[in-house]
């Protein structure tokens, strides 16, 4: 951000000090009541967060390989951001941007085992003070109790488990029979029944498990996607020439590193790593569901046993093994999205009710010859965000101005009409809500990923990403990446050693630094 923005930002915190008390939201130049109902309400807010959903996987964002009706809803029916991007690229790090609107390196989370800085910044907190009723469901993910929160109920393993999960209260932990995306709803949808106090506005986070790793899907959906392929990306066999040395290094690799029985589902080596676990998650399971599982998998499972399938080969029937999977789960989101927004209706809670969909980072979907995330690349930089709020939010709004996970905590409190603390490094969304297009909005995002070694093998880097370029720096290896991403969208061709591009890399450099500056990233 320029001096520019800077000045704006400051302007907009005297304003919203001027409006203590309030009665108008602190991002308005002028006061308004934008953002509230007729009656003068504040909104309701109700997030659902998932894990690891790749925004290429929702039909609204051109999805190739699976339609997500419900998903669509929220979008067609309120705003739909183009390019809005995680802060770190890893779990327990974007949950704690979310909740204090803060980089990595000023909260605290860096990788997913940090602790948070104690006295972090809690925009659950903060609305809760301000006299919203609060609640959070689903998965958690970071040691720190959940603060801020009238009611919480989470995964009580950090990852938790797709089938007859176990759940955890301040005081209480239970397993629920069933499948997790459906329990994380009805907890939600139970919470806002009980609620007596109908009179203050509520925020409730509904974090869902799915679609993480190992890909379990419903009973109900076993068979979707059973008689079609789905097309593979362009770049499923990717060679990573032209990239720097980090990328042949992953472990995340489709072809070589998902597990048979683990990932896939289809066991046939007992001695093959996590074998174990994924016996865990199997004994987890009633007799009916166990039966229905086997009945989808074991004749599959068998048939691929007698084809003995190599080399590339094998790797297309990995992929659609994996594919399925994921989708299968991201179908069972789609479902209870549709749950939920139904629910709302019927409550005729919908009008006043901001919905928020959005996931923890991207993913990789075969693109790279990848699963999983980490990297700056654009599928798991790239994080899907939608938002329907019909008494305020044109439907069919687009937005296509660079937002980021750091810009949620200010956003929320701004809808609650509490002022923004100064130690929140995002900015409030509710302008680009509103349908405007801000001169001085940013122009550039800062990226950074901490967590190495780990078991997917990507190294520390940090980058900076414009609307059409991206750099990136390996500063363990001190190796460069520069991407045209309007001439290689799948970045492909690192053009960081390419003498057309020694204008950009430099200006693209100073940039970065800027960025470093202005989010006192002053780490080596
Ligand atoms: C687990 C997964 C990894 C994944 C990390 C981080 N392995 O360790 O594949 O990269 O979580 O994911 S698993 O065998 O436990 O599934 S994150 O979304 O929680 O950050
Ligand atoms: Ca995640």
């Amino acid at each position: 951000m320029d001096n520019k923005q800077i000045g704006r930002r400051t302007a907009l915190k005297q304003l919203s000090t001027i409006g203590a008390g309030g009665a108008f939201l602190s991002s308005g130049l002028i006061p308004t009541s934008w953002g509230q109902s007729k009656t003068g309400k504040r909104p309701n807010i109700l997030l659902i967060y998932s894990d690891d959903h790749a925004r290429h996987a929702i039909s609204a964002y051109g999805s190739k390989i699976n339609q997500t009706p419900n998903l669509d809803r929220i979008a067609q029916e309120g705003a739909i951001f183009r390019n809005a991007f995680c802060a770190n690229s890893i779990c327990a790090p974007a949950r704690a941007t979310l909740l204090t609107g803060q980089h990595s390196h000023i909260n605290g989370k860096k990788n997913n085992f940090d602790k948070l800085n104690p006295n972090y910044i809690n925009f659950p907190s903060l609305l809760q003070e301000s006299g919203y009723d609060t609640a959070l469901v689903g998965k958690w993910h970071i040691p720190e109790t959940p603060r801020g929160f009238d009611y919480w109920e989470i995964l009580a393993t950090g990852q938790g488990q797709y089938y007859n999960p176990d759940f955890k209260t301040a005081d209480n932990s239970k397993q629920y029979e069933g499948y997790v995306t459906d329990i994380t709803t009805d907890l939600a949808l139970q919470w806002l029944d009980r609620r007596d106090e109908q009179e203050n506005p509520f925020l409730l986070m509904v974090h869902h498990k799915a679609p993480h790793r190992t890909w379990m899907p419903s009973p109900k959906h076993l068979s979707l996607y059973d008689d079609v392929t789905i097309p593979e990306p362009d770049n499923l066999f990717d060679d990573y020439v032209t990239r720097t040395s980090a990328a042949p290094k992953h472990a995340m690799g489709i072809a070589e590193h998902l597990m048979m029985a683990y990932d896939l589902q289809c066991p046939m080596d007992e001695s093959e790593k996590h074998y174990a676990a994924w016996k865990r998650f199997m004994e987890r399971m009633t007799e009916s569901q166990l039966a229905a599982w086997n009945a989808y998998f074991e004749p599959r499972n068998e048939a691929f046993r007698k084809a003995n399938l190599q080399g590339e080969e094998l790797t297309h029937w990995k992929y659609q093994r994996y594919i399925k999977n994921y989708l299968r789960c991201i179908a069972s989101i789609d479902d209870n999205v549709g749950r939920i927004l139904d629910y709302l209706e019927h409550q005729g809670l919908a009008d006043n009710t901001i919905v928020i969909y959005t996931s923890d980072q991207g993913f990789y979907l075969g693109d790279h010859g990848w699963f999983d995330k980490r990297w700056m690349y654009e599928e798991s930089l790239t994080c899907p965000l939608m938002m329907r709020w019909p008494a305020q939010v044109q439907s069919g709004t687009q937005i296509g101005e660079l937002v980021q996970n750091i810009d949620f905590a200010p956003t929320f409190t701004d809808l609650a009409n509490v002022s923004i603390p100064a130690e929140m490094q995002g900015e409030s969304l509710l302008p680009l809500l509103r349908g405007e297009h801000p001169a001085d909005w940013r122009e550039s995002i800062y990226y950074r990923y901490y967590e190495s070694p780990s078991e997917h093998i990507v190294p520390r880097h940090f980058g900076v990403r414009t609307e059409r370029y991206k750099l990136i720096r390996y500063f363990e290896i001190d190796e460069w990446e520069l991407f045209d991403l309007e001439k290689d969208p799948r970045e492909m061709h690192n053009v960081y050693a390419d003498p057309e591009y020694q204008e950009i890399g430099f200006k693209l450099k100073k940039e970065l630094q800027r960025l470093q500056e202005y989010y006192k990233d002053t780490g080596p």
